[in-house]
């Protein structure tokens, strides 16, 4: 599921079940975590988190079969993806996506928390909670909003629609564009020289950039409204249609 490599002191975590598309299923997701934690340990100064090989899929996202049938949170504090999330937003050290092929729903969300994202023309990017009908979780918009223009984040979210490289790159979802023969060789280039600077002040202006994004003051009654928002939506009929009509490989009727 997973092809892992050290190189003085960079690791790189290769997703490897194409069968399903690398679809992140809870067990992927546990070794990717397990890594990240053993790389930590290991004072691994920068990660580059990719695929296996050259393929038209980087992830197809969430594993659909594992999401939680209507009435249950698709997406709760503990689902693994989550946890996930945030593991790279605390990764103490550079996290870098190295993205071949198109990225969907919340593997989106991983490239969007990477902390440097390396692309070839192939990659596009879906964000596609409308088209499951899930009710996006609260830090996945906060963290969209805060990297994205607004209209941006309005069209991957309501169009539920690949973006192409070279419009993610216009809107900075990329740093670098580069032709599929180059994007090793830039992207462990790029991993040379933040190997090279210093770990200390790399891991303070991680956290402290994190902390910043993530300072958003809500008040009690509005942390409610958005609970009941999404209670609505995860407990409504679009949810329930969205996960049978992927498992009944169907377009979904949202009516
Ligand atoms: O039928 P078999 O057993 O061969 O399995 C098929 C698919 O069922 C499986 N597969 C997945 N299994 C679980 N979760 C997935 N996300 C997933 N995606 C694919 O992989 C096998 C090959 O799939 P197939 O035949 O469709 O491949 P393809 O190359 O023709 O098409 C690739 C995709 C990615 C375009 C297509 O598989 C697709 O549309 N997948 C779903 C993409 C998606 O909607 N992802 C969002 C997941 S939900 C999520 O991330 C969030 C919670 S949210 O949406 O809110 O952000």
């Amino acid at each position: 599921m997973l092809k892992v490599s050290l190189d003085d002191l960079v690791g790189t975590i290769a997703l490897d079940r194409y069968d399903k598309r690398n679809a992140l299923s809870e067990d992927l997701v546990g070794r990717m975590l397990r890594t990240l934690d053993s790389f930590a340990d290991g004072g691994i100064r920068v990660v580059i988190l990719r695929a296996v090989g050259t393929h038209p899929i980087w992830s197809a996202g969430h594993d659909i079969d594992e999401l939680p049938i209507a009435g249950a949170d698709p997406l709760p504090y503990r689902d693994p993806m989550e946890v996930l999330l945030r593991r790279v937003r605390t990764y103490p050290g550079a996290v870098i996506a190295m993205v071949q092929g198109s990225v969907w729903g919340g593997a989106c969300d991983l490239v969007f928390n990477c902390d440097l994202v390396v692309a070839d023309e192939s990659a596009a990017f879906a964000v596609t909670p409308a088209k499951l009908g899930v009710p996006y979780s609260v830090s996945g918009i906060q963290y969209f909003l805060s990297r994205l223009p607004l209209h941006i984040v309005n069209e991957l979210m309501m169009t539920a629609d690949p973006i192409s490289a070279e419009r993610a790159l216009t809107h900075g979802i990329i740093n670098r564009l580069v032709p599929a023969q180059d994007i090793e060789s830039v992207t462990a280039e790029l991993a040379a020289v933040i190997r090279s600077r210093s770990a200390e002040s790399i891991r303070a202006y991680k956290e402290q950039a994190r902390l910043i994004v993530e300072a958003v003051p809500l008040t009690a009654q509005q942390a409610q409204y958005i609970h009941q928002l999404r209670l609505d939506v995860y407990s409504g009929r679009d949810y329930a249609e969205g996960v049978l009509a992927f498992e009944e490989k169907r377009p979904p009727d949202f009516g």
